[in-house]
């Protein structure tokens, strides 16, 4: 494998590079913060292989081969929505609630999900779903609290500013009352969901009736102020420009500045099956990946990056651990619907814990298993699985 100082000192030695190429890595080599215009420059000039080997550079130097997943669940409670985003596959609006695929799950029907894995090694569960007026805050208190009471050890990482917008204004409380109430429930976390694209020239063609970028940042704000921890997405790959994309993580990169309350940054492809954007093409890999490194090098005081192997497949996942990524998020098991859905690769997105190692260890890196606030539980790398079968090396040859 090639570490990042063979490929920088391959990539300082290449005399085609232009000055600005050459001043622009030798910036993020010294750890130096690149401009707006420069991110733009990035996204608009720099090859895939420059791209990855900064990227690379710098994950390398935050985390060297430690590639972070957990193992977690995730509870939709409904895919009913108020809101009619664009690119959204999986919500069915209210009027379509006696269609087939639409589902309203009971505080019962949800426990039942939490009682499943009772005994099973999962340290976190996910829950984010459709927002309709009965999953309103005394109902999600309720849940939470009920969570807490029947395994206290669970991490609860829920909902976005998407749903506390809503719930807060129809239970008339602050964005501050709401968010410590929450907190005393039981909540640990808040998942990165509903950033989509911040930019308002964008945000209003494709989710224009929900919260808006100052009140999703103004969220997350708070609940760090309250000393928890949260994660931020981006929606990338459909009518949005480069500029749009920096433009967010600029946004992103001040708040941190601010509250250093982010964890984990995790771009999501558009994908495109079954929405309302359906015409419009996805992202290649290519893009895939110089997006992911663009964003490792942009934010500079995220700790982590991530991908959702999920909506992004596995392939691409790891490839995505040579431009910037080192966290692969779960397990999951096929309860999450928000991208088989939209027409990812993974209709029934569930991996073994020795299905997520053996996928990290094949690209050379370090599987390291983590709770939701990045302590690190077990260091896989050495680990021996029972039915492990015989290492052969990095290439990955059909089985006969
Ligand atoms: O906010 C919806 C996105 C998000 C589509 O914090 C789509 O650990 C692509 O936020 N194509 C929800 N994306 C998922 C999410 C998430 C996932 C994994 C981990 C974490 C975390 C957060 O899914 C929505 C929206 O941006 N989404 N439809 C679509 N067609
Ligand atoms: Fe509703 Fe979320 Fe889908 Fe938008 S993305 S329609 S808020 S479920």
């Amino acid at each position: 494998m090639i570490r990042s100082t063979e490929s920088i000192e391959m990539l300082l030695a290449d005399t085609s590079l232009t000055s600005t190429h050459r001043e622009l890595a030798e910036k993020v080599l010294n750890q130096q913060r690149i401009s707006f215009d420069e991110g733009v420059f990035l996204f608009e000039q720099g090859s895939l292989p420059y791209l990855g080997a900064l990227a690379n550079a710098v994950r390398e130097r935050k985390h060297g081969d430690n590639t972070y997943f957990n193992r977690n669940f995730h509870i939709e409670p409904t895919n009913l929505c108020v809101y009619d985003c664009k690119f959204c596959s999986y919500s069915r609006l209210i009027k379509q609630r006696e269609s087939a695929d639409a589902w309203a799950y009971s505080m019962e029907d949800m426990m039942q999900i939490v009682r499943k894995y009772d005994g099973q090694p999962v340290t976190e569960v996910h829950i984010v779903g459709g927002v309709l007026p009965q999953y309103d805050l005394p109902f999600y208190l309720e849940f939470f609290k009920k969570i807490k009471e029947h395994r206290p050890e669970l991490h609860v990482k829920a909902l976005t500013p998407v749903e506390y917008h809503y719930i807060f204004k129809k239970a008339k409380v602050s964005y501050e009352e709401g968010m410590k109430l929450v907190k005393e429930s039981g909540v640990e976390s808040m998942p990165g969901g509903g950033a989509e694209i911040f930019h308002p020239e964008i945000r209003e063609k494709i989710a224009a009736d929900k919260c808006d970028a100052d009140q999703w940042l103004r969220i997350h704000e708070i609940w760090h102020e309250l000393g928890m921890r949260s994660n931020a997405t981006i929606l990338y790959g459909h009518i949005e420009q480069f500029k749009h994309r920096i433009d967010h993580l600029e946004r992103l990169r001040n708040l941190q500045d601010k509250t250093g309350g982010f964890q984990t940054f995790i771009p999501l492809k558009f994908r495109n099956q079954d929405n309302q954007m359906s015409n419009i093409p996805e992202s290649t890999t290519i893009e895939d990946l110089r997006n992911y490194a663009v964003s490792r090098i942009y934010l500079d005081n995220f700790d982590h990056l991530k991908t959702y192997w999920p909506m992004i497949g596995r392939n691409t996942a790891q490839l995505a651990l040579s431009f910037g990524v080192d966290d692969l998020d779960g397990t999951i098991d096929d309860t999450t619907k928000i991208y088989s859905m939209a027409g990812s690769e993974e209709q029934n997105p569930s991996l073994t814990t020795q299905q997520l190692v053996d996928m990290i260890r094949r690209v050379g890196r370090k599987p390291i298993e983590r709770d939701t606030l990045y302590n690190v539980l077990q260091d896989f790398t050495d680990v021996v699985f029972e039915e492990d079968k015989e290492f052969r090396g990095y290439y990955e040859l059909p089985v006969v």
